[in-house]
């Protein structure tokens, strides 16, 4: 019998027909024909947490695979990525989200309004904290939100690798401070310390349902979309301060033999660091996105990439929207 109150099953049995929709459910595809009911444990699962804390990483880990990019920046993750966990008997779909924060322009508007709504019809949340810094008033805010949500709430508390175990037993008594949660468990999502014991719980959490997804997929983007991320994380690998935050990547042309993107900044300036001296770092962005879009598409490429200034998109709604944000 799975810890959930009484009224949580109820809630959970009505939004599990696969006709009603529902944000995670309707950007899924439909119940995997061929899969009958009962066979497996399958639902949704909200990452939530502060920029930086590694929840992409740990959707990484828990997948088995990367789906999500991962940077030391903060707000790296714009969009919302499912990642799938398939197992024998169940199938976890982790919702890897941008971090928490206070909208200050239309692209962190938008990136909020996919953490508010991603919150809603799901089986359980993932809380994330970084053992490596105080958990402070930004997680105890996220905390009041996803206490408040009605389903089990799963701590993870990561970055434990490499920390004395009197500092880690300290931290798990500040994270179990912040609600009334299901469990907690002490992980790196580098290393993989604890991600096993994890995944297992979050199953343990899951309804019986169908697959939402075919088995062996391991996430819901596009390979435009993947590939666009790659070389956005590549981009944010090689550049600080302000640029990160001005850097979007547009995928024109996925070809047979050639792949060729725009990475878009916001001033001239910043498009002379993106290029580099003589193209220097626009060829490093390269050189490190093209094994990975390789492996991706499973083909060898052309990588074109080009570079443009287009002044102030994070506040172009439509070039917002273009860009699938
Ligand atoms: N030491 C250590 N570093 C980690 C661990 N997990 C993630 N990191 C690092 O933390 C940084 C942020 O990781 P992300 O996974 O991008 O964090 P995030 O929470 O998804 O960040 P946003 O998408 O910006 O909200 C990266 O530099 C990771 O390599 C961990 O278990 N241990
Ligand atoms: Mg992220």
């Amino acid at each position: 019998m799975r810890e959930v109150p009484q009224s949580t099953r109820s809630r959970h049995r009505h939004v599990r027909a696969p006709w009603i929709s529902s944000p995670p459910r309707a950007a899924g595809i439909l119940p995997h024909p061929g899969w009958g009911y009962g066979l497996l444990r399958s639902g949704f699962v909200a990452v939530a947490g502060r920029p930086n804390v590694g929840k992409s990483t740990l959707v990484n880990a828990l997948a088995g695979g990367k789906v999500a990019i991962v940077s030391d920046k903060p707000q790296t993750t714009r969009r919302r990525v499912m990642g799938i966990a398939n197992g024998p008997d169940y199938q976890l779909v982790l919702a890897d989200l941008p971090g928490f924060q206070r909208p200050r322009d239309p692209l962190t508007e938008r990136m909020q309004r996919t953490v508010d709504q991603s919150l809603e019809e799901i089986d359980a949340v993932l809380l994330v904290f970084s053992a490596r810094e105080r958990i402070g008033a930004g997680d105890r805010y996220i905390a009041e939100r996803v206490f408040g949500l009605g389903v089990p709430v799963v701590i993870a508390l990561n970055k434990v690798d490499r920390l004395k175990p009197g500092h880690i037993a300290e931290q798990m008594q500040n994270a179990a401070r912040l609600g009334e949660f299901h469990s907690l468990h002490p992980v790196s999502a580098l290393t993989g310390d604890g991600v096993d014991e994890l995944r297992g719980d979050l199953v343990e959490l899951l309804p019986e349902g169908p697959a939402y997804y075919p088995a062996g997929q391991r996430s819901d983007v596009t390979p435009e979309l993947h590939v666009a991320e790659l070389i956005r994380e590549k981009a944010l690998q090689l550049t600080r301060e302000e640029v990160p935050h001005a850097i979007s990547v547009e995928v024109e042309e996925l070809g047979e033999k050639v792949v060729r993107a725009t990475i878009f900044v916001e001033t001239d300036s910043q498009k002379q660091i993106v290029v580099g001296k003589g193209g220097s770092i626009v060829k490093k962005i390269g050189t490190r996105a093209r094994p990975e879009i390789e492996q991706l598409l499973d083909h060898p490429v052309f990588l074109e990439l080009n570079v443009k200034a287009r002044p102030r998109w994070r506040r172009d709604e439509a070039m917002l929207e273009r860009l699938g944000l």
